[in-house]
């Protein structure tokens, strides 16, 4: 069976198609690593009851790591991540007035008891996050292991040892 049949493992989950541009950079990374994922726009607050569901629902449906990506008052890893005990990686989204320091202090600051993992603002957080979820699958998943070995030996082989 190829990975793609097998269930979701990583959940990707943005507040609005504007975040798009910066979360498809994770789904991009997750496919290289060979992990199965599934990408939905869910808003904690203009869409509450299907991100209860996803969240309610995630552990049955197979996914093993969540990563959510939001902008401004950014509340969506949070709120998912207080309706499951998965793990929940937090994707600041730059947004327009701040450039996403809004998004990071929100992400990040969550009070004690409900954590949320939070990587770098934009595009850089999105590549992290599907690292850092392969990472995590990697304990129990020898084949994803060994695809992020690669990918970061590949990384390593790409830096030259002189500038031009
Ligand atoms: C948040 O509001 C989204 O995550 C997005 O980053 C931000 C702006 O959303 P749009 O107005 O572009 O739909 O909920």
């Amino acid at each position: 069976m190829s990975y793609k049949k097998k269930r979701p493992k990583v959940g990707i989950v943005m507040g609005s198609q504007s975040d798009y541009s910066t979360m498809k950079l994770a789904q991009k990374v997750l496919r290289l690593m060979k992990i199965n994922c599934e990408t939905k726009i869910i808003s904690a607050h203009r869409t509450p009851d299907r991100m209860y569901k996803f969240a309610k629902n995630s552990e049955k449906n197979g996914i093993s790591v969540i990563i959510a990506g939001a902008g401004g008052s950014a509340h969506l890893p949070g709120m998912i991540a207080a309706l499951t005990s998965l793990p929940v990686i937090g994707v600041p989204i730059e947004s327009k007035k701040l450039k996403g320091l809004d998004s990071l202090l929100s992400i990040a600051q969550m009070p004690k008891g409900i954590p949320v993992g939070t990587v770098a603002i934009g595009s850089d957080g999105a590549i992290n996050a599907a690292l850092l979820a392969a990472s995590i699958i990697s304990i129990s998943d020898k084949t994803i292991r060994k695809n992020l070995n690669l990918w970061r030996k590949k990384q390593t082989n790409s830096v030259k040892k002189k500038p031009n």
